[in-house]
């Protein structure tokens, strides 16, 4: 079917290896899905209109290739991306698959383990960067404890922090256009992850030898997972300009990562998070890390694969409905958001404390009782994104 959110590679939409490649595999149960060819994905993406892929040093090539093996992997890897268009926009390494991360990459208690995990990221870079990435993704999965003494969370931070400095020193010295995302989550598989936030990320950042190199990959569920509004953690990481790339999936409530395909779950903070992306300055890719339901074939997945596209799409031209609409505008302004734009006191500290209107005579109970006309307001919302 072909209509208006047919996707097409303007739309920016990428997809990680991982997720169409997904098998099935959980913790009870084995995969129910046989192995995809990335080059199969990469045709099969293209065909459906996505931008570009994404992976893991390990979807590509299987860990403990040999070096011919290597390189026959990645010239027919990039072959298909030459024959079919597709961008690397971002890579990313895995330092949680393998049982040497059990306790982690750049945080284990093991030096030599942190060694091995810094070189495996700085062989996966090199590789990034020859594929034309300029975002590279770290997501600490195994980084993180399950007990209170397991770990010194002040001590691990501070190898945390080795770890991006050494990355960001070797990508200023190759002279590498590359920028690395954080990618935040709370739990899973870890009982709890170090930097399990956005907030968390933001502030670690600002710590860093190079924080300009550095800024967060947000995920629609990691967030969720915490129960927080995610749409507000991206707001501040576009506030602290360091949205360098996001990961769109869903998610229903506080439970294990669900991975949902775009806009199944919390389908409201989904509508809000697109109208955040569309109106700001953000114009990264459009990342889809979801799950295919393991239910479903191979069908389910290029179906589920192109379902992401068309609910973001949907979800575009709904929220520009709503922000187009002047009973909205309206709504908007009889909510003072207008006043929320100016500056509180601009005439200065001084200027405020000489206000008497301010306070001495500032008339408490009819500013009290001013409606803030809220509700009418979200309706036009839920009215927009019910395609009313
Ligand atoms: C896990 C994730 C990861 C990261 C990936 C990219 C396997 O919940 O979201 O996917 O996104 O490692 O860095
Ligand atoms: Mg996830
Ligand atoms: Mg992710």
């Amino acid at each position: 079917m072909t209509d208006r959110f047919t996707p097409t590679p303007e739309d920016k939409f990428t997809f990680g290896l991982w997720t169409v490649g997904w098998r099935g595999n959980d913790p009870f149960g084995d995969a129910t899905r046989p192995a995809l060819d990335p080059v199969e994905s990469v045709e099969r993406l293209a065909e459906l209109g996505a931008y570009g892929v994404t992976f893991h040093d390990d979807d590509l090539i299987p860990f403990g290739s040999s070096d011919s093996e290597r390189e026959a992997i990645v010239k027919r890897f990039r072959g298909a991306l030459d024959a079919t268009g597709l961008k690397v926009p971002m890579a990313t390494t895995n330092l949680f698959t393998h049982p040497v991360f059990k306790d982690g990459g750049f945080t284990s208690n093991d030096r030599d383990v942190r060694r091995f995990a810094l070189r495996k990221t700085l062989r996966n870079i090199d590789l990034a960067v020859e594929l034309g990435a300029t975002t590279y993704v770290a997501w600490g999965g195994r980084e993180g404890a399950e007990s209170g003494a397991a770990k010194d969370m002040g001590v691990a931070l501070d190898r945390m922090k080795e770890a991006f400095d050494l990355l960001g020193e070797y990508v200023t010295r190759q002279g590498y256009d590359l920028r690395f995302a954080i990618e935040p989550k709370p739990n899973e598989p870890r009982g709890d992850i170090l930097l399990p936030t956005i907030g968390h990320a933001l502030a670690f950042i600002e710590r860093l030898e190079r924080p300009e190199l550095v800024g967060v990959n947000p995920e629609v569920g990691h967030e969720q997972m915490a129960g927080l509004n995610f749409a507000h953690g991206v707001a501040q990481a576009l506030w602290a300009g360091k949205l360098f790339h996001i990961d769109l999936n869903g998610q229903s409530g506080i439970k294990y990562d669900q991975d949902l395909r775009f806009g199944a779950g919390d389908l409201r903070q989904a509508f809000w998070l697109v109208d955040l992306l569309e109106t700001s300055d953000y114009d990264g890719p459009r990342h889809f890390d979801f799950k295919p339901v393991r239910t479903d074939g191979i069908d389910g997945v290029w179906e589920s694969a192109g379902n992401c596209m068309r609910n973001y799409l949907v979800l575009k031209e709904r929220a520009a409905a709503f922000r187009a609409d002047p009973a909205v505008r309206q709504a908007l302004k009889d909510s003072r958001l207008d006043e929320l734009a100016q500056a509180t006191a601009a005439d200065g500290l001084d200027a405020l404390l000489a206000d008497r209107s301010a306070y001495e005579e500032f008339d408490v109970p009819s500013a009290a009782g001013r409606s803030m006309a809220f509700e009418r307001l979200d309706q036009l919302a839920m009215d927009h994104l019910l395609g009313l």
